[in-house]
């Protein structure tokens, strides 16, 4: 089987992006580390402190961000780095030529009751005299991403990765720390009958989705004809993952709570790189209204509607909103 290393010397033809990738896994494998002891090293539970999302933090966020962080800084390649848990970006090395955006652990609402969470990445390339201490720097569209992936610490600890010529997974071995190649070339089916939403929120929604989601739920005796499975792990990782392995529509819609957020998730470190997996493995990702990575960021920390998952029922999922 081919360790990641040798995969990406031969795969990516960029040898700074492999170096910030192989760096950045070593920090992925002292989180699946730091995950398996948990309670045990008492790093579970709150960090008694709100990050800038105004979300309340757990410890093990804080660790992994400062993990990833601190790891990434030592990457001359790494000019700047951008986290969920940071309320500004961070400059690193000013010769480095990359910036680096990440959710350090996405899900983490789910680390208590050890349920899967995930790392989110995404590499952009920095513009010769940017100021990686400034958000301007990142503030670029998805279709601008050199590469993007996830970690998935789950029952295995798996990478999936794309640096723009397709989507390959790797399975870490505990036994010695290496990850392996996996599956190459990975591709969603076109057709699914299984969504992923928070039917919680359907009073939020716009019309156009609650329509949509209505006729998902009428099964094969409504409109769509055939009948739908629903999941819901509270995971964008696991939840991606899953439509990767075997299809499916993930969605997180905008919704009325808050007008001036037009969703939940992140645009450039959670809607952007999940985007950038989906589309080059056949599938769509979407606002509803137009695609994911053709959004003009205006903050590093803006939020955006997702719908995502298998390409023919994204494109039924935008029929309801056109
Ligand atoms: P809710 C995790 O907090 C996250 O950002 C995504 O990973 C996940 O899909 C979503 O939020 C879950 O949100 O409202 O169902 O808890």
């Amino acid at each position: 089987m081919q360790r990641l290393r040798t995969f990406l010397d031969h795969h990516c033809d960029n040898e700074a992006v492999t170096d910030i990738i192989d760096g950045l896994m070593v920090a992925c494998k002292d989180i699946t580390h730091q995950l398996h002891l948990g309670s045990l090293a008492g790093i579970l539970g709150s960090a008694e402190q709100e990050n800038v999302q105004g979300e309340c933090q757990k410890k093990l966020d804080v660790i992994s961000n400062d993990l990833i962080k601190d790891t990434l800084a030592n990457i001359d390649a790494v000019k700047g780095i951008a986290s969920e848990e940071e309320d500004e970006p961070v400059a690193c090395n000013a010769n480095g030529d990359y910036l680096v955006l990440f959710d350090p652990l996405d899900g983490s609402s789910n680390i208590d009751v050890n349920v899967t969470v995930g790392t989110i990445f995404s590499i952009l390339k920095a513009a010769p005299g940017s100021d990686a201490a400034s958000q301007q720097a990142y503030l670029q569209a998805g279709t601008e991403q050199v590469a993007a992936g996830y970690v998935l610490y789950g029952p295995s600890t798996l990478l999936v990765l794309t640096v723009g010529k397709g989507v390959f997974s790797f399975t870490l071995d505990p036994r010695d720390g290496e990850f392996f190649l996996q599956r190459e070339n990975i591709q969603i089916p076109a057709q699914t009958q299984e969504f992923a939403i928070n039917m919680s929120n359907q009073r939020f929604w716009l019309p156009q989705m609650q329509n949509y989601v209505g006729d998902l739920l009428q099964g094969e005796e409504g409109p769509l004809g055939k009948r739908y499975n629903m999941r819901w792990i509270a995971s964008m990782v696991a939840e991606i993952h899953r439509i990767l392995t075997r299809g499916g529509i993930f969605m997180y819609p905008y919704d009325n709570r808050d007008p001036s957020k037009p969703g939940k998730l992140r645009l450039m470190y959670e809607g952007n790189p999940m985007s950038m997996l989906v589309e080059q493995a056949g599938g769509k990702a979407s606002t509803a209204f137009e695609n994911i990575m053709s959004v003009q960021p205006e903050g590093i920390h803006q939020r955006v509607s997702v719908v995502m998952g298998s390409a023919d029922e994204v494109a039924t999922a935008e029929k309801y909103h056109a």
